[in-house]
């Protein structure tokens, strides 16, 4: 914590005037609840192995800051605090932090709980990239170069499967003959980068519940944690949605009888990205609705199950074999909507 106040104290924070405590459940960065006069705060060491240069995702907000100035200054966007030496990042001992104001009366939900939370959150995804749309995307750098690239991240599992441990390589050996199945998964995605008629546009990708802010009366407020914010394609974002709205537990549940898709959910998602990207998204993209949950928990399943075999150097674990629970996990839920494509195929008109 001594690292900490040294932190608060670029901010101009004296000694015993404020309080902190862990806060969140995010995998990769540490986050704390700042508390100093009534006023609280998001204070944030980035996770320098991840965002190897975290001056790229400062310079991203500034400029989606100064876009959104010019053009729709209305847009509820939440900026960093700035340090005494007017600074949006802090770096002490080699390790970088950054803070934010907490948005008064605002609340995150950790697990979506009805369709009108995950239809508000949808909404407030969509409309983040709806009001950037005419933002020069080439001027966003890169946090984390092909950071939902498929093809990639199936590569690097089979890389894994050649020079990882090689006793957890046995351990795994079922589940990864059942993740190689679905490499038609892959392929459709080699196809999407080949066709003009797919965007690339501003996109979060992290769009996981507890990246929505509320308000009093569970309305969408905005969205934070802006560190993925880059060019991508809407698949990204509404396939993450799928993966954490969708079912009633998270990655972490290792009773995976819980596991399950909710099919209001489903069609929630649909409307509220829509809401909002309606008239952005081609006639193509509409169709890939489906395949955006395909998309990103088939990802996360190979992205989980990589890290298992490579000893855990990505994610960590809180236990051992935790990243092999939520490899499982992953995959069973993957099973779980491919079981619903015919019934969510059939129901497609009506939301076109
Ligand atoms: C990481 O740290 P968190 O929870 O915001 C990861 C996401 C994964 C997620 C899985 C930079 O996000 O891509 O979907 O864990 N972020 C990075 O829980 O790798
Ligand atoms: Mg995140």
């Amino acid at each position: 914590m001594d690292i900490m106040h040294s932190v608060l104290v670029s901010y101009g924070f004296n000694k015993d005037s404020y309080t902190i405590e862990r806060f969140g459940n995010g995998l990769i960065n540490d986050t704390c609840l700042v508390k100093k006069e009534g006023e609280k705060y998001i204070l944030q060491r980035i996770n320098k192995a991840v965002f190897t240069n975290p001056f790229l995702i400062a310079e991203n907000i500034e400029k989606i800051e100064a876009y959104l100035a010019e053009t729709d200054s209305s847009y509820f966007f939440t900026t960093p605090c700035k340090t005494l030496g007017g600074d949006t990042i802090v770096c002490i001992e080699d390790h970088y932090y950054r803070m934010f104001p907490f948005v008064k009366d605002s609340h995150t939900v950790d697990v979506v709980q009805t369709p009108q939370q995950a239809f508000e959150a949808a909404a407030q995804f969509g409309q983040f990239t709806r009001v950037l749309s005419g933002m020069n995307i080439d001027t966003l750098n890169i946090t984390l170069p092909a950071f939902h690239d498929l093809a990639l991240r199936y590569n690097q599992f089979l890389e894994a499967l050649e020079k990882g441990n090689p006793a957890r390589i046995t351990e795994v050996a079922s589940l990864v003959k059942q993740l190689k199945k679905q490499v038609h998964i892959v392929e459709e995605y080699n196809n999407i980068l080949d066709n003009s008629a797919f965007r690339l546009r501003v996109t979060h990708h992290d769009t996981k519940i507890s990246n929505v802010l509320f308000d009093g009366a569970s309305k969408g407020l905005c969205v934070i944690d802006l560190d993925t914010v880059m060019p991508g394609y809407f698949i990204s974002d509404v396939g993450d949605m799928m993966r954490t709205y969708l079912c009633p537990v998270s990655e972490e549940e290792k009773d995976f009888s819980k596991i399950e898709i909710r099919e209001e959910f489903y069609f929630a998602i649909v409307n509220g990205y829509k809401s909002f990207m309606e008239a952005e998204l081609t006639d193509t993209e509409k169709q890939y609705f489906f395949y955006a949950g395909k998309f990103m928990i088939y990802m996360q399943a190979l992205r989980f199950i990589t890290d298992y075999i490579n000893n855990d150097v990505y994610y960590g674990a809180r236990y051992p074999g935790h990243n092999l629970v939520r490899a499982t996990n992953q995959s069973i839920l993957l099973q779980r909507l491919l079981e619903k494509e015919p019934v969510f195929s059939a129901r497609q008109e009506i939301i076109q």
